[in-house]
Formats: structure tokens, sequence, C-alpha cells
């Protein structure tokens, strides 16, 4: 019988990390899942996938030096899946230090572990579409230069350049996967997808009059992450490392995004007025169900993403499978459950 791989999961108890522990599990992994002290008590994810009591859990703040280390002395992994990080890209403008400490410095503080103590270990760093920012090129992969408009998206270019450095200066297994945004039902609340969908059914329920969003001429390639974390996984099972898009090769707006959610909803609206005074409107009593709010505008913003990811369909044989209608009703069936249930 063969040794059961062993991996780590920084970032644990966020959306990719339950995704993923739940494919490695699958595939008969030992998963040890890193998280900070502060969200010990908080894993509804792992709860939800019923997979809380399978877990390893280790605590690990990345913005701090020396419990990496420890860590690397006591397991001996297979693989390691960078995924922790400030992931919010509004929140790292209002704190720029904290984000380039822990979404830029905390991968360094990872790959120095594995250079020093565990030089085999794979290495993936969770690298963001963010980084090709305001866009050089129509549609976005490997080669295409980027232009990052964020602290956010700096740190994680830092973070994406130093893998890159560490797998040529020591010769490491280390790769960057740059995923473009992904979403399902598992998403954190501040996320504008979870924020429509669950501002929607809330409204639909009579538990909120109406929703504030920012900016819905954004356009994003929105996906399904549990395919994208198998692109994680695929890439390390590769015999050379190389980095990876990964996108559904569509683009569509927030204001797409919310058609097709009343849409699904049966909510008959319209819009009405122009930039900050736009407004969805109920049909049916005239009532505002949407407004936007200055608030919730960056002070830079990524106006349009688009990716390619024909490398990943052809060398790792993935491909993204839910499109965004597909989407829209994964996310609204499971926001929709609670009111169902109770
Ligand atoms: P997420 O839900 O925000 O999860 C982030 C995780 O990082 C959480 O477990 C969070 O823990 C942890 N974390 C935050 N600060 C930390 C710190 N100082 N020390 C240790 N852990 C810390 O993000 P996600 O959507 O799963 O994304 C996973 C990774 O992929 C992130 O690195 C993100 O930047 C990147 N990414 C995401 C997308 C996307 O569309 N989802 C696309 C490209 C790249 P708490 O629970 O304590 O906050
Ligand atoms: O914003 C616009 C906003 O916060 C998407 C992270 O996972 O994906 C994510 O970053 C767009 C932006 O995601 C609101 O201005 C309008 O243009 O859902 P988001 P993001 O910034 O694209 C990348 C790939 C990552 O790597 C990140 O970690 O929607 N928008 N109105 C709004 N956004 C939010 N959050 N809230 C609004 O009210």
């Amino acid at each position: 019988m063969s040794k059961k791989k062993i991996a780590l999961i920084t970032g644990i108890s966020g959306q990719d990390g339950a995704y993923l522990a739940e494919l490695l599990l699958n595939k008969n992994y030992i998963v040890v899942g890193s998280d900070r002290r502060s969200a010990r008590n908080d894993q509804w994810r792992l709860r939800k996938l019923k997979i809380e009591n399978k877990i390893i859990f280790e605590e690990l703040e990345l913005a701090e030096v020396f419990e990496a280390e420890r860590l690397f002395k006591k397991y001996n992994f297979d693989e390691v899946y960078n995924l922790a990080a400030q992931s919010f890209v509004k929140s790292s403008f209002s704190s720029p230090i904290n984000t380039s400490n822990v979404t830029g410095l905390g991968a360094v503080r990872i790959l120095e572990c594995i250079r020093n103590i565990s030089p085999k270990t794979k290495f993936y760093q969770a690298s963001s579409s963010e980084m090709y920012g305001d866009i050089l090129e129509k549609k976005q992969n490997e080669k295409t230069p980027f232009n990052p408009q964020s602290p956010y998206a700096i740190s994680k270019l830092y973070a994406h350049y130093m893998t890159s450095n560490y797998r040529k200066s020591y010769n490491l297994f280390a790769v960057s996967g740059i995923l473009f945004n992904h979403e399902s039902p598992l998403r954190g609340e501040e996320f504008i997808t979870k924020k429509i969908v669950k501002g929607f059914v809330e409204i639909i329920n009579n538990h909120k009059n109406f929703l504030e969003v920012g900016n819905i001429h954004a356009k994003r390639d929105w996906g399904f992450a549990k395919e994208y974390v198998e692109a994680m996984w695929l890439m390390l099972q590769r015999k050379t490392p190389k980095d990876y898009v990964v996108s559904t090769g569509k683009t569509y707006s927030v204001k797409d995004f919310i058609d097709l959610v009343v849409k699904y909803l049966n909510l008959k609206t319209r819009w009405v007025g122009k930039g900050i005074n736009q407004k969805l409107i109920n049909k049916k009593n005239n009532k505002t169900l949407l407004k936007i709010s200055k608030k919730y505008f960056r002070p830079a913003e990524v106006n349009i993403l688009l990716g390619d990811s024909a490398k990943a369909k052809k060398e790792l044989k993935w491909k993204a499978k839910t499109n965004l209608k597909q989407l829209v009703k994964i996310m609204v069936d499971d926001e929709m459950i609670k009111y169902v249930q109770n």
C-alpha cells in the first residue's frame, strides 16, 4: 500500500481552502489546515462540506516570522497550497501594510521554510488575475504583462515573482496559478456575487428593502470555485513546474450578474437613471431594489478582465464547465435553502 500524501493548506477557513480540502480528502491525502487563532471557531465552510473533523488544524499567522518554521519541522509535507491572504481588494487600500505583509511577504515565509527545511515539498501560490489590473492585452494569458492597480494586486505580484524566483534560483517545485474570479455558495459576503445573491434573496423574503453597490459596469471572468481548486491540484501533479491561467474565457459586468439573479428569482425589473443615480426598480410596485453608492467604489478600479486558459486546457486537461447562468443558479438555490428550512 502506498503511503498517504500529506498536504498543508494555508487559509483553510476560506472559500478555496474548504473546496481544496474536500478534493484532497477525496484523493486520500492527510490534510493539515492552518488558520489564525481568530478563525478557529468559525469553520462554517468546512462544516457545510461535512469535513471539519477530517482536518488536522494548526495555527499559522502568516504575518509572523517563526510560525511557519514550526509546522515544517513537525510535518514532512508533500504539497503546500498557500491560499491564505488578505484577499479583499477594497480593504487593501485601507490596510496596505498589513496586505503587503500577509499577502506578499507571507508567501516568502513559506518559500523560505521549503528552501531551508523541506526542498522536496511542492508549492502552490494563489496568484490572481488582479495582477493584470489595467489590462495591457484584450485576453490575458501567462505571457500578458502585468499592470496591478491595488495594494492587493501589487502584493500578489510580489509573491508571484518570488515564487518563480525560488523555482529558478533553488530548483524548487514552486508554481503559481493565476486564477480569475471564482465564486460559490462558500464565497465571503463582502465579494460582489455573494453580496448580490444574498441581498436579493433577503429582499424577496422581506428581510431587506434594497441593496447598495458600487461600480456595476466593472466586468469579470467569473467561474465556479469548486472546479478551480482541481486546477491547483493538477498543477502540482505535473512533471515540470509551470504557471497557469485558470479562467472561463467569458466576461460579464456586475450589472449582467444582477440581471441574471433577478431573472432567476422571477422579479420583473427595469433600470432607470444614469451614473451614480442609476437604480433598479421593481416593475410590480415601483419600489427601488438596488441603488449605487460611492461608498463601494475603489480608489483605482480594474474595469475588465478576460482570461485565456488555453495552456491549462492543453497541458492540465482542465477547462471550466459551469457557465455564469449555472453559477447563479447554484448560488441562489443555496441561499434560498435558509428560508425554505425556516
Ligand atoms: P478567502 O475566502 O478570503 O480566504 C482567505 C484565507 O486567508 C482565510 O482562511 C483567512 O482566514 C486567511 N488569512 C487572512 N489573513 C491571514 C493571516 N494574516 N494569516 C493567516 N491566514 C490569513 O479567499 P479565497 O477566495 O478562498 O481565495 C484563496 C486565495 O486565492 C487567496 O490567496 C486569494 O487572494 C486568492 N485568489 C482568489 C480568487 C477568487 O476569486 N476567489 C482569485 C484569485 C486568487 P480568516 O478566516 O481568519 O480571515
Ligand atoms: O469585486 C465591483 C468591484 O470584490 C468585483 C477577490 O477574490 O477576485 C476578487 O477580487 C467587481 C469590482 O472581487 C461592489 O468594484 C461593484 O470591480 O467581488 P469583488 P475582485 O475585486 O474582483 C480576484 C481575482 C482576487 O484575487 C481577489 O482576492 O465588482 N463592485 N459594487 C463591487 N464589489 C464589491 N465587493 N462590493 C460592491 O458593492
